[in-house]
């Protein structure tokens, strides 16, 4: 704390240090003259050590997408600065992922100057502060922000971003939205001290004795206990704790759309995954009691369900899922907790109800673990290549997975090949995956970079299809992992186009015009995807064809980002609809 009054702006940033922000993600405006002053004037004074890092992104989208990469390996929060409405809007999709992924982040925009004739520090003398001078700027993001507040004086801005914070890290975390005009980040106000001490989030909760109790009789009442998770993995304590339940009950686990490694794939209780399903998934329909613990989409009720008999247990820092319209599963009990917490409870809850039957969860464990083996089976017999060599998704995930090794740290995004990177990724240590979290496709891009800054020691990889990667503004991320030194691997899934969209429109019109004449959704004539990167950001490009020569180039590629240079190999695999 300095005893000297300071600008609005260099109080702002101080506290955002002082709640642990080590990076502001920012593209600036002339909204933000407070803001380049101060670190122009902390560079002066040697004092940018008290400011988070100034990391210039030249999108939003992929700014915001950095920050969230970062606070997925860390979980700590980062700050993103963006200009106005303008600013705002080019967030876009960025600010859904970061809601559905329950991700906490600062963002900070701009206002236009709220006077127009001198009359304060910051007044308007441009002629864009009269155009973008909206009547509800907050509103562009308040659907998907927990907390959206003016800071309507420079006196309250340290205390509005450790309000923002604390409430973007209590459970469930989120993003949250502050915004400040020019004369108020202008202003000069009187030195506070350091609110970070108090402004811890909530504190976990547990689950209520008598819940755990009542979790603990279910399962061991239970002839096929199941487990469904998409996220409970971005709390890697969590894997540990329901590793434990798993083992003690001989309960199977199944991954739905999973955006984290939740459990691991080699542990013989693993039971698969499951993304848009065309049918009934056979360990789902199997289970008794399924207890659902974190997941959003445990299951698609309209082709895919437990037995209607069976007792479901919804267990979830979110439980009814607040933020959507419309979402139900029949559950018997919905709880919220820490899913650490909780699934500790309930294991202890079983050992002291005398815990489950020795020699009928021995023959559970057994029969799960041949289940277990012959999905393995069958999925190592796929990762072949095509005829004439051309290369499926199936054999293109084995040889990343077998060149990048078991420490890397991947990113999803294959979209139509979900569910074949989760089958042939064999993630199986904590925190090794990650996915948006969300739908809005272009997330890997920033991600990547922010994923590196918070782990400079691994090697980042992102597999990612060709309409995400150009969703994901790869001019802007790959100028920023070079500017930033963060290179990571980019393994494009090149399909030629979007096969989603023609794959839903099959699935609502099997024996349409679609089905007989394609959708349309093609990239001909294509472009260099690679050498997007390359121009940009000098970037490693390569384009393979032929599966021969797949794993030379993903080793070649490799030791580029090694050596400190980000790669971009695009990989051709079949389309995988008609388009
Ligand atoms: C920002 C955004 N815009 C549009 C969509 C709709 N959408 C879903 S999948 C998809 C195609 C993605 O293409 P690609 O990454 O090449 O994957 P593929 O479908 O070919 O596997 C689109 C456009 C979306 N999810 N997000
Ligand atoms: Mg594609």
């Amino acid at each position: 704390m300095t005893d000297r009054p300071e600008t609005a702006s260099r109080a702002l940033l101080t506290a955002m240090t002082a709640a642990g922000v080590r990076y502001l993600f920012a593209n600036l405006g002339s909204d933000h003259t407070g803001i380049i002053e101060a670190y122009a004037r902390a560079q002066q004074d040697g004092t940018l050590g008290e400011l988070p890092e100034l990391v210039i992104c030249p999108h939003e989208f992929v700014a915001l997408s950095a920050a969230q990469g970062y606070t997925q390996v860390t979980g700590q929060p980062q700050a993103v600065l963006v200009h106005v409405d303008c600013g705002t809007q080019n967030l876009g999709g960025a600010v859904h992922n970061a809601a559905r992924d329950r991700v906490p982040v600062l963002i900070l925009a701009g206002l236009s100057p709220v006077t127009q004739h001198g009359e304060l520090p910051g007044s308007r003398t441009e002629f864009i502060h009269w155009l973008q001078d909206t009547a509800d700027q907050a509103g562009l993001v308040r659907g998907y922000v927990k907390y959206a507040q003016e800071i309507r004086r420079g006196h309250t801005a340290r205390q509005l971003v450790h309000r923002a914070l604390q409430i973007a890290r209590s459970e469930p975390p989120g993003p949250v939205y502050l915004a400040a005009s020019r004369e108020v980040l202008e202003e000069l106000v009187p030195p506070e001290p350091d609110q970070s001490p108090w402004r811890s989030p909530v504190a976990p909760a547990a689950l209520a004795p008598e819940v755990a109790d009542e979790l603990a009789g279910a399962l061991l009442g239970a002839a096929n206990p199941l487990v469904v998770t998409s996220y409970l993995g971005r709390d890697p304590d969590a894997v540990a704790a329901l590793t434990d339940l798993c083992e003690l009950m001989a309960a199977g686990v199944l991954e739905s759309a999973p955006m984290r490694m939740n459990f691991p794939a080699d542990h013989p209780l693993h039971l698969g995954y499951q993304w848009n399903t065309a049918g009934q998934n056979p360990v789902l329909g199997a289970a008794d009691v399924v207890l659902v613990a974190g997941s959003d989409v445990p299951w698609i009720p309209v082709t895919n369900s437990p037995p209607s008999g069976a007792r479901i247990y919804m267990l979830d820092a979110d439980p009814v899922k607040e933020q959507m319209t419309l979402w139900h599963i029949p559950a018997t009990r919905y709880a919220r907790a820490d899913l650490a917490i909780a699934l500790r409870q309930v294991a202890g809850a079983v050992r002291r109800l005398g815990g489950p039957d020795r020699a009928a969860t021995e023959a559970r464990a057994q029969r799960l673990a041949a289940t277990h083996q012959a999905q393995r089976a069958e999925w190592a017999a796929r990762e072949q290549p095509g005829p004439d060599g051309t290369i499926t998704p199936a054999y293109l995930v084995a040889c990343v997975r077998d060149a990048i090794g078991p420490d890397a740290l991947v990113l999803t995004e294959a979209v139509t090949s979900y569910q074949v990177v989760s089958e042939h990724l064999r993630a199986s240590r904590p925190g090794s995956l990650l996915g948006s979290g969300g739908s809005a496709l272009g997330w890997s891009g920033g991600a990547a970079v922010g994923a590196k800054l918070a782990a400079p020691d691994r090697t980042v990889v992102s597999l990612v299809g060709d309409g995400s990667y150009l969703f994901g503004v790869p001019a802007s991320a790959q100028w920023l992992s070079r500017r930033y030194q963060a290179p990571s691997l980019t393994v494009i899934f090149d399909n030629q186009g979007w096969s989603a969209p023609v794959l839903s429109a099959l699935t609502v019109h099997p024996d349409g015009a679609v089905a007989a004449m394609g959708g349309g959704t093609g990239f001909a004539p294509g472009a260099d995807l690679p050498g997007v990167a390359a121009a940009a950001g000098g970037a490693y490009a390569a384009t393979v064809t032929q599966a021969a020569r797949l794993p030379a180039t993903l080793r070649r590629a490799l030791g580029q980002v090694r050596r400190g240079r980000s790669a971009v190999v695009s990989v051709r695999v079949p389309a995988a609809g008609p388009g």
